[in-house]
C-alpha cells in the first residue's frame, strides 16, 4: 500500500487506469480520494532510434560461422550444481558472502524466476519501490530516485560499455552494484534471482512475471505500464541520452524475443573466444530480450530505469558465467576483445561504477566466486 497512490505522487507520477482496490476501499471509508480518480500518467515517449542494434540468428551464424569453436558441446553447459538444492528457498542470502572477502566459501545463489519463492518474489517487489522512493545521491544528473540512479549511471557510461568486449565485465559489476545498493539501502536479504528467457523465448508475455503481481503485463502495442507493481511508474533519466519525463512503457515483441532461443545461445556460447562470444550474444540474445520487451526496455542508454532490466541482465551475465566455466583454467585466465578506443582489454583493465561502488579491474570480478569482491553463482 505504501507505493500506491501517495508514494507515486513523490516522483511526479499519476496512475490510473480504474482501481477497483481503491474504489472499495473508499467506500470502507479507508481511503480518501475521489471515488473515480483520474490522474494522468507520464507522456508516453516512443523508443525509436535509440533502440538494440540487432543480428537474426541466421545471419549470427555466417558472421562466426569462422572463427574458434570449443570442443565441448554449450548445451552441456550449466553452473556447477554440486552443493546447491534446487528447490525454492527462502532467505537463502548469506550477509557474510557479499563482504570483499579472501575466499568465498558460501556464495550467494540467484534463482531462477520460476523457482525464486512468492515470499522472495514479493520482497524483491517492495525492495524495487524501496529503491523508487528513495531520493537520488544527488550525484546523477536528471536523477530522481536512487533507482534512477543507475538508469542515469548507464546512460553516461552507454558507448563506453556497449557493442564492445566492455560490455560483459561491465555489466556483471553494474548488476552486482545495483544487488549491492538493494540490501544495504533497502534492507534486501532475499537471494538474488534471474529470468531464463531461453524458456520463454517467443512467450515472454506468459511468464508470470509479466502478470498484474509482479511486473505488470506485456502488451504488444506502444503503452505506459498501468498493471503490477509498478504501474504508473515515471521515470526522468532518458529517452536515450537525453532526460525528458515519460512513462515506463512497453511494447511488447514476440518475433524479437523468439530470438532468445536455446539454439542462439548455444551458438554463441560455442565461440571459444571471449570477443566472439560477447559480440554474439550482446547483439544476439541480449538485444532480441531488450527491443522485445520494447519501449523503455528498447532504448539502449536509460533501459536500467525498467524492472524487467535486471532480470535480463542476470540472464546475460549466467550465459558469460556458463561459457567461462567451460573452460575454467583459460577463461578465468585471460580476456581479449577491445574497448571503445579499440585498445586490448587486459585483466588490468579497470571497470568503473561512477562512484555507487568501487572501481574494480576485469580481474576483480572475471570469476564469480573468486571471493574477491564478488561471491555468487546461479541455481543452473
Ligand atoms: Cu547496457
Amino acid at each position: 500500500m505504501r507505493f500506491s497512490l501517495l508514494s507515486q505522487s513523490l516522483y511526479g507520477a499519476t496512475l490510473v487506469v480504474a482501481l477497483p482496490g481503491l474504489n472499495r476501499a473508499a467506500k470502507d471509508g479507508f481511503v480518501g480520494f475521489e471515488r473515480q480518480s483520474r490522474i494522468a500518467l507520464a507522456p508516453l515517449i516512443p523508443i525509436s532510434g535509440m533502440d538494440h542494434e540487432l543480428v537474426p540468428f541466421e545471419e549470427a551464424e555466417e558472421l562466426f560461422a569462422n572463427v574458434p569453436k570449443a570442443d565441448s558441446d554449450p548445451a552441456t553447459y550449466n553452473d556447477t550444481a554440486s552443493s546447491v538444492e534446487s528447490a525454492l528457498t527462502d532467505e537463502v542470502f548469506t550477509a557474510e558472502s557479499t563482504e570483499a572477502a579472501a575466499s568465498c566459501t558460501n556464495p550467494n545463489v540467484r534463482y531462477e524466476w520460476d523457482d525464486y519463492s512468492t515470499s522472495d518474489r514479493q520482497a524483491l517487489m517492495s525492495a524495487f519501490k524501496c529503491l523508487m522512493n528513495k531520493p537520488p545521491s544527488g550525484a546523477f544528473t536528471a536523477s530522481k530516485s536512487r533507482w534512477e540512479d543507475f538508469a542515469r549511471l548507464h546512460q553516461m557510461y552507454t558507448p563506453n560499455v556497449h557493442q564492445n568486449a566492455k560490455f560483459l565485465p561491465w555489466h556483471r559489476y553494474f548488476v552486482w552494484s545495483f544487488e549491492q545498493v538493494l540490501r544495504e539501502e533497502c534492507g534486501f536479504n532475499r537471494a538474488f534471482f534471474w529470468f531464463d528467457e531461453t524458456k520463454h523465448a517467443g512467450a515472454f508475455s506468459q511468464s508470470d512475471l509479466f502478470s498484474t503481481q509482479y511486473l505488470g503485463s506485456l502488451g504488444g502495442s506502444s503503452h505506459c505500464v498501468t498493471d503490477g507493481a509498478f504501474a504508473g511508474l515515471t521515470l526522468n533519466v532518458g529517452p536515450g541520452s537525453g532526460n525528458t519525463v515519460h512513462c515506463l512503457s512497453r511494447q511488447g515483441d514476440a518475433t524479437a524475443t523468439a530470438q532468445c532461443n536455446t539454439n542462439y545461445v548455444n551458438s554463441c556460447l560455442s565461440n571459444a573466444r571471449y570477443q566472439d562470444f560477447e559480440k554474439c550474444f550482446e547483439l544476439g540474445p541480449h538485444g532480441y530480450g531488450h527491443n522485445g520487451v520494447g519501449g523503455v526496455m528498447a532504448d539502449v542508454y536509460a533501459s536500467p530505469g525498467e524492472p524487467f532490466f535486471w532480470f535480463h541482465h542476470t540472464f546475460v551475465d549466467r550465459a558469460w558465467r556458463i561459457w567461462e566455466l567451460a573452460d575454467p583454467s583459460n577463461r578465468y585466465a585471460s580476456i581479449d576483445g577491445t574497448d571503445i578506443n579499440g585498445n586490448p582489454l587486459t585483466l588490468d583493465t579497470v571497470i568503473y561504477m561512477g562512484g555507487i561502488r568501487p572501481d574494480v579491474t576485469i580481474r576483480q570480478i572475471i570469476d564469480t566466486l573468486s571471493g574477491d569482491t564478488l561471491c555468487y553463482r546461479y541455481n543452473y
